[in-house]
């Protein structure tokens, strides 16, 4: 009780992760400014569970920090604790602790982690805890379940559908604008010839950044990936104007060239954008009003916007939905068992095939790949080269700047690895030389001739996808939508067959023993 009899009521402690940065997170509109306290932290332990790439820290403690000033500015009280702190002890969990003990708190709240295994840790500590939902998503969890409830496959193009009618997003009534749900079709161009105003914005770097900057190098300089130039947004307010930015230079184009890929061009007509979907810098759904509006306008065609929208409100969504549907098991499967060590030129880009380095080095200097880069490059050779999926998991979660495991997880080790058996792939994404000859400009400048299968000079992706085809043949071969591949294996000359698979074992037996190709 208090002085005058009446109840003392105990402030609740409202904890807000790396990747929550927004005033409408769940946990701080159920807060009350009055009395609660707003931790956070920036800690080791999530810098360093797994050692991710030095611009992604740099990034997420800077928007931390200006996102604190935001809720001090609106009246909140922020505890906040800085990497350099003496008295942090570098864990999230350490952290909310020292401060419950000096505050005598009610009950933690806490806004559901992207993550299974901060899940586990919160639900675990010692004090009372409320885990609220995360509803900066169109669908809830009990959505995505009901969808999911007794189908046999769970097809991202029925959930899409699905969304577009919730959202009313490029509707006509209940049909879809332009009569049709996808124009995917269409949205296949191999790279324009030349490209036109393609950076995306860079910001300047302010007092409160530089400053992380600076820890940030002092440090994590020992992580993979290159901090220095930073020029990524940090508020709300720059991530609008980088969105803004993309509506009126890329966006006409994104759909025509949204599989491209061009030497020295990360970005092409690509949004940049899931860094700061994903920390809650921005808004899905009100980013994908403005995408539609640039459509009502006629700033972008509809091949583009219903591509664009499809991959926020149908792709993320349903990404997400697998990822807690599927539970904390889903990151430990390994449907193709496949167990050899990821190479070393993941980490340094030494390598002669130029499509691999090109993706590599633009994620050491960047910390971004565009989704083709990711899933026909990286991910096709570590899937055709029998690689852990474990490894290959922790690799795409520390180089990339959005990467959180809800979003990271389903699509390495479900869409690229095929490692969940088929959940989220009806079948694996793999292609030999030729998908990505089509698709970029790489090969005229590879070491590697992309038109042979088994020279000396051959291009490894040749011979890989035919040894993947085989070693697997059991697994896919009754699969109707890759029985045209097994019939084109058929027609080939058995002495040719033999030396193809002879060449992709010696291949894989080359990455073992140098480490590289
Ligand atoms: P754009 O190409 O401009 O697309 C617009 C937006 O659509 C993106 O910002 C993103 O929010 C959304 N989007 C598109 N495809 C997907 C998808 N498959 N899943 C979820 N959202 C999607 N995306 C992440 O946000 N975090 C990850 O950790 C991540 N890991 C990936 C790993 C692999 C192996 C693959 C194949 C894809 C991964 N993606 C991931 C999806 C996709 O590659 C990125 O969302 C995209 O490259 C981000 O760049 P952008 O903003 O320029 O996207
Ligand atoms: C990714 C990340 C990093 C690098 N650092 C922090 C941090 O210091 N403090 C924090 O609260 N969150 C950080 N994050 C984001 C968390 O790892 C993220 O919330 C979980 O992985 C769940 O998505
Ligand atoms: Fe990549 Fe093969 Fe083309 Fe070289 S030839 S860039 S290794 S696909």
């Amino acid at each position: 009780m208090g002085q005058q009899g009446n109840p003392v009521v105990k402030p609740n402690l409202i904890l807000v992760l790396g990747d929550q940065l927004t005033l409408d997170l769940a946990a701080i509109k159920k807060g009350d400014k009055s009395k609660d306290y707003i931790i956070m932290a920036e800690v080791d332990s999530e810098a360093e569970y797994v050692k991710h790439h030095p611009k992604k820290i740099a990034f997420i403690f800077s928007a931390m920090r200006h996102f604190s000033e935001r809720l001090r500015a609106s009246g909140w009280q922020v505890l906040y604790s800085k990497i350099d702190d003496p008295k942090n002890s570098q864990n999230i969990i350490g952290e909310v602790l020292r401060y419950a003990e000096k505050l005598d708190v009610n009950e933690l709240m806490v806004t559901k982690p992207g993550e299974w295994r901060l899940i586990k840790v919160l639900e675990d500590i010692p004090l009372r805890v409320t885990i609220i939902e995360d509803d900066r998503f169109i669908a809830s969890h009990a959505e995505f379940e009901n969808w999911a409830r007794d189908k046999k496959t769970l097809r991202m193009e029925f959930f899409y559908r699905e969304m577009r009618r919730k959202t009313h997003l490029l509707m006509d009534g209940d049909k879809p604008i332009g009569e049709k749900w996808n124009f995917d079709q269409e949205n296949r161009k191999s790279p324009p010839k030349k490209i036109i105003n393609l950076e995306p914005t860079m910001f300047k770097n302010d007092e409160i950044t530089e400053d992380v900057l600076a820890l940030v190098n002092e440090r994590y300089s020992s992580h993979f990936g290159e901090l220095y130039p930073f020029n990524y947004a940090v508020t709300t307010e720059e991530a609008n104007l980088a969105l803004d930015k993309f509506i009126n230079n890329s966006l006409s184009l994104f759909g025509d060239y949204q599989d491209a890929m061009m030497l020295d061009e990360p970005f092409l007509y690509h949004a940049l954008i899931s860094l700061y979907l994903n920390t809650g810098l921005l808004d899905p759904l009100e980013t994908c009003r403005k995408i539609e509006k640039a459509f009502v306008n006629g700033v972008a065609p509809l091949n583009a916007v219903e591509g664009f929208i499809r991959q926020i409100i149908g792709w993320r969504e349903y990404i997400r939905g697998i990822y807690f549907l599927k539970g904390p098991d889903y990151i430990n499967q390994n449907y193709l068992n496949a167990k050899r060590k990821l190479p070393s030129f993941y980490w340094t880009g030494d390598t002669k095939m130029r499509c691999v380095s090109q993706a590599v080095l633009q994620t050491k200097v960047h910390s971004y790949a565009h989704h083709i880069q990711r899933l026909m490059v990286t991910g096709n050779f570590a899937l055709l080269a029998d690689i852990d999926p474990k490894e290959v998991h922790y690799w795409y979660l520390s180089v990339y700047i959005d990467a959180f495991e809800w979003v990271e997880a389903p699509n390495t080790l479900g869409m690229s690895q095929f490692s969940d058996g088929g959940v989220v792939a009806s079948k694996p994404y793999i292609s030999s030389g030729a998908y990505i000859n089509r698709m970029s400009n790489y090969c005229k400048k590879c070491h590697y001739d992309v038109k042979d299968k088994l020279g000396e000079k051959a291009c490894p992706f040749n011979s890989l996808y035919w040894g993947f085809l085989i070693r697997h043949n059991e697994k896919f071969s009754s699969n109707p939508r890759m029985a045209q591949m097994y019939s084109n294996w058929d027609r080939q000359d058995e002495n040719i067959k033999t030396a193809t698979l002879s060449k992709a074992q010696k291949i894989l037996s080359e990455i073992s023993e140098r480490g590289t190709l």
